[in-house]
């Protein structure tokens, strides 16, 4: 169903979490957007118009284009620097005291959850925050680029240990999500009470199918988003608005009523 904020589905999905011994909150990105970390889908201006995103965050287009790439994480890499939680994600680290055992699963790459204090956090994606050898899989630091734009062309520093270019820790299109990142997420997925679906369109899998999962086992979902999704029919209640605003007057509900 669909609504704005409305008070009596606000107070019902509070009623709901205040009650939940288990509680999954699943991110994307727009959970970030009001930290100033543009989604996926908005019309952006460089190369995220020229190339989509999903041309861009694959091994194959590193492969071609490493400079063009690498440039654009760095770009992005800078935007999660200077960014930082709002209300939304310090909401969701306020809800954890309210429930015995509350985890975000986000597939998101910027870290905000973990700045805003949640203590467990299931990157399904990856980070931006780090950086790996393409070719040995070893850890690298790579300093930040001052005046990073998204078209800017950065070529990848080389690996300490062998010859292979370092990239982001981050999972691009066509490759594995990290098996204990997926299955973590699946069982909490699976023995949710309730889940929060923040700022995702449901488009990307297989992330988009954990709150499916949470939904076939009898988990009660409340999906926040200003927009419609593909996960709009499997919830139980849709809070129709950014994160930034609805997640905020969700906790003060649930704290409301305690
Ligand atoms: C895999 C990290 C299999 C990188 C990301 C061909 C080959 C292989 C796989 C595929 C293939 N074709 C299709 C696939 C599957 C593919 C896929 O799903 N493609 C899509 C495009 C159809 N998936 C994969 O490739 C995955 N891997 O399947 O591997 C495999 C198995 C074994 C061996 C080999 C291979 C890997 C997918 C992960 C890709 N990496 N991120 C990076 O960050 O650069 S995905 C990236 O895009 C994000 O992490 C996120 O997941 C996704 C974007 O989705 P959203 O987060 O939902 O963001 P979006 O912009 O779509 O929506 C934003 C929402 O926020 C909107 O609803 C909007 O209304 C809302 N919003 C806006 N403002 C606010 C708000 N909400 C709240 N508050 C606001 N203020
Ligand atoms: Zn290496």
């Amino acid at each position: 169903m669909d609504n704005d904020i409305r008070a009596d589905l606000l107070a019902e999905a509070a009623a709901k979490l205040d009650r939940a011994q288990r509680v999954v909150a699943v991110t994307g990105s727009g959970m970030s957007r009001e930290s100033g970390i543009p989604t996926f889908r908005e019309a952006q201006t460089g190369l995220w118009a020229q190339f989509p995103p999903e041309e861009l965050a694959t091994p194959e287009a590193f492969a071609q284009h490493p400079a063009r790439v690498f440039g654009w994480y760095m770009w992005r890499r800078h935007l999660v620097d200077v960014a930082v939680p709002h209300a939304g994600h310090h909401a969701l680290a306020a809800m954890v005291g309210h429930v015995p055992c509350f985890d975000v699963v986000t597939q998101n790459v910027d870290g905000l959850h973990q700045r805003a204090g949640c203590p467990s956090v299931i990157e399904l994606h990856g980070s931006l925050c780090r950086f790996r050898c393409g070719q040995c899989g070893g850890p690298g630091e790579v300093e930040p680029v001052a005046g990073a734009t998204p078209t800017g062309e950065v070529d990848p520093p080389q690996c300490t240990r062998c010859s292979g270019r370092l990239r982001p820790d981050v999972v691009w299109f066509g490759e594995p999500l990290p098996a204990t990142a997926l299955d973590a997420a699946w069982k909490a997925a699976s023995h949710a009470d309730v889940m929060l679906v923040v700022g995702t369109s449901g488009l990307v899998y297989p992330a988009a199918s954990v709150p499916v999962v949470g939904r076939r086992s009898g988990a009660y979902i409340v999906e926040v988003n200003p927009d419609r999704t593909e996960l709009s029919s499997i919830a139980d209640v849709v809070l129709r608005g950014p994160a930034g605003v609805v997640l905020p007057r969700l906790l003060a509900e649930m704290e409301s009523s305690c």
